[in-house]
């Protein structure tokens, strides 16, 4: 394994040399790349925190940092964009003190990790939060092995550079070993303070869709930014146009999208020697992006998903909701560079990286792509027609006979009086578990003011790549492409199902669950020892990755006792998924959408495990957020 190149100095590191590079860190230095390194080789490998055997200190500091030579206040763990990257061992104890050098509240939640409620984060719902001043200790059993991330859970702050790559080393032989490995992180960055991002999509949720950018913006854009970044961004975007329904609210025209803390101009760079087996991590750290990612040149196997192993799938390219990893084997054999291309979903902008024998080399940037346009099935009216039969292969053995209903008339709501079944939990039996839920009609609760253009049909969309994806003639991974490596043990049937509906309004910003924002929201009771079917119905027209804090889900795509394990799993629009998990751990747990916008409007839940002869085991701190 050359998981670390002595060359260049960033050896594998004992937490005593970085928990005293950190203690001396100053706050608010500035730290540019290039700078700090007289050279494009700093950054390559991320400074490495090793918890593996002895404890390790994370500081959360205000620093400046910079993007393709503009800089902007950041958010930080140990001075960095991303933090550094923490490795932790199956069977072993994590202990990770916390110091807090900000002037507001800080956290960090442990995205996709098994832990004890406490630990998990979340300020006013695990725990009180990590005051100015204060050092919080996590200390935790690490129960999993595989690719996660951590992040802060306070205010916007991940959005501006709170977040880092987490690796657990299993306690046995590595599931799929490679000569050497790198970790991507993709991000996006902004120049703008997220709170007057929020703002703006209050007043008008379009605004970085259609460019409708006022006189008043214009100079507030200039006291902010300065003259020439102003016109640059006005140059540089200009000729944009989108339509108020497109598919990301936030895009390019204020995102930078990084890979490592790296812009596209700076071009973060992965060393291989040609003919190496090489591990690509990946986490999606956005704070609201989804990447389609690809290395042309390159085929793709996904090796690892969730932090899970999953049975290999050799693919051209595959999408990353928010909060998602992959694990992903390639093979370069020849001695030439590859580039690493991260394209946003809306194609308003890419991350872009490269991977190379050498420093300093470069391969094509792929052209650009048509955006993505909603289509008819996006807005619930499709039925049918919304499924590209095209991307079916004659081998996918799912369950589809819940597609053969005849497509509904567009205007007709007639059909909404069918939604009397939607109610479950009186209803027949549970379809076996692991099998894809039947598509639906809208029943007739339009979940009030908070909710508007409700899908009228929500249909199983597994086995679609997504919005733009797919028609480019190769091959793109499905969710129905995931399959866990290994038969789960005890796999059963579900005791109940709760059926919750993603709702929005997507022309005052609103988002919430069942059209109730989550400041309103009774907690979702489940009984400890619980196995429970979460269905899921998206009403809204965009693609919403829900994140499940504590507990596994399994993703119901067809795989039956093989269906893959999950932490995060996007929803797009119309689309209806359902997932299990097991209520094995106590206490309350975040559910939100990982769109930190969407989750700061209100798409937001708690789900909360009781122990029915336990008293008092509420765990609350306070009001979250
Ligand atoms: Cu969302």
């Amino acid at each position: 394994m050359k998981r670390d190149e002595p060359s260049r100095g960033l050896t594998r590191r004992r937490f005593l040399e970085v928990g005293a590079a950190a203690g001396a860190a100053a706050t608010l230095q500035t730290v540019t790349p290039r700078s700090l390194s007289g050279g494009p080789a700093f950054g390559t490998r991320p400074a490495v925190l090793d918890g593996r055997e002895a404890e390790v200190e994370i500081s959360i500091q205000e620093v400046r940092w910079a993007v393709d030579g503009r800089e902007r206040r950041a958010v930080t763990m140990n001075g960095s964009v991303p933090g550094p990257l923490l490795r932790l061992r199956e069977g072993t104890e994590a202990v990770i003190h916390v110091r807090n050098e900000l002037d507001e509240p800080t956290s960090v939640h442990w995205h996709g990790l098994i832990l004890p409620n406490g630990m998990d984060g979340v300020p006013g719902l695990n725990f009180p939060g990590i005051a100015p001043g204060e050092t919080f200790t996590y200390r935790f059993p690490v129960q999993q092995a595989g690719t996660y991330w951590f992040h802060s859970h306070s205010g916007f702050q991940e959005q501006i550079g709170h977040f880092a790559a987490m690796i657990i080393d299993p306690a046995g032989p590595e599931p799929d070993p490679a000569d050497r490995e790198h970790v991507v992180i993709l991000s996006d960055w902004t120049f703008e303070n997220p709170h007057r991002i929020m703002a703006r999509l209050k007043k008008h949720p379009d605004y970085y869709n259609n460019q409708r950018r006022t006189l008043g913006d214009f100079f507030a854009d200039v006291s902010e930014q300065g003259l020439g970044a102003t016109l640059s961004d006005r140059l540089d975007w200009g000729g944009m146009r989108m339509m108020a329904s497109d598919v990301s609210d936030i895009t390019g025209s204020t995102y930078t999208y990084l890979v490592n803390g790296r812009g596209p101009d700076d071009n973060w760079t992965g060393l291989f020697t040609p003919g190496e087996r090489m591990k690509l991590r990946f986490v999606n750290a956005a704070a609201a992006s989804f990447f389609d990612v690809r290395i042309p040149g390159l085929p793709l196997t996904i090796v690892e998903s969730n932090g899970q192993p999953v049975a290999p799938v050799e693919v051209d390219e595959f999408r990353m909701a928010i909060g998602e990893t992959f694990d992903v084997i390639v093979e370069p054999g020849e001695d030439r560079a590859y580039t690493l291309f991260a394209e946003a979903m809306d194609r308003s902008g890419f991350a872009r990286a490269t991977l190379a024998p050498s420093e300093g080399m470069e391969a094509e940037i792929p052209p650009k792509r048509e955006r993505a346009l909603l289509t008819m099935a996006d807005m619930g009216h499709g039925g049918h027609a919304g499924h590209d039969m095209g991307q079916m292969e004659p081998d996918d053995a799912m369950d589809h006979a819940g597609h053969d209903m005849p497509e509904p008339e567009p205007m007709d709501h007639s059909g909404h009086d069918m939604g009397a079944m939607a109610d479950m939990e009186h209803g027949p039996a549970l379809r076996a578990p692991g099998t894809l839920p039947d598509d639906q009609m809208h029943g007739p609760d339009e979940h009030g003011a908070a909710n508007a253009g409700v899908a009228m049909m929500a249909t199983s969309r597994l086995h679609e790549a997504g919005i733009g994806l797919g028609s480019d003639g190769w091959r793109v991974l499905r969710y129905t492409d995931l399959a866990a490596r290994e038969v789960r043990p005890n796999f059963r049937a579900p005791d109940r199902e709760i059926e919750l509906h993603l709702t929005g309004n997507m022309e005052r910003y609103m988002w919430s669950i069942d059209g109730v924002h989550f400041r309103d929201a009774e907690p979702i009771e489940v009984r400890f020892g619980e196995r429970i079917r979460l269905t899921m119905i998206n009403d809204t027209m965009m693609n919403h990755p829900m994140h499940l804090h504590g507990m596994w889900m399994e993703l119901e795509n067809g795989r039956g006792d093989r269906i893959p394990r999950v932490h995060t799993v996007n929803v797009k629009p119309a689309e209806k998924i359902s997932l299990l998990f097991d209520a094995d751990a106590l206490g309350p747990w975040a559910f939100h959408c990982h769109v930190l916008y969407h989750m700061d409007a209100g798409m937001f839940r708690i789900v909360h495990v009781v122990d029915p002869t336990m008293a008092d085991q509420s765990g609350r701190h306070g009001d979250v957020a």
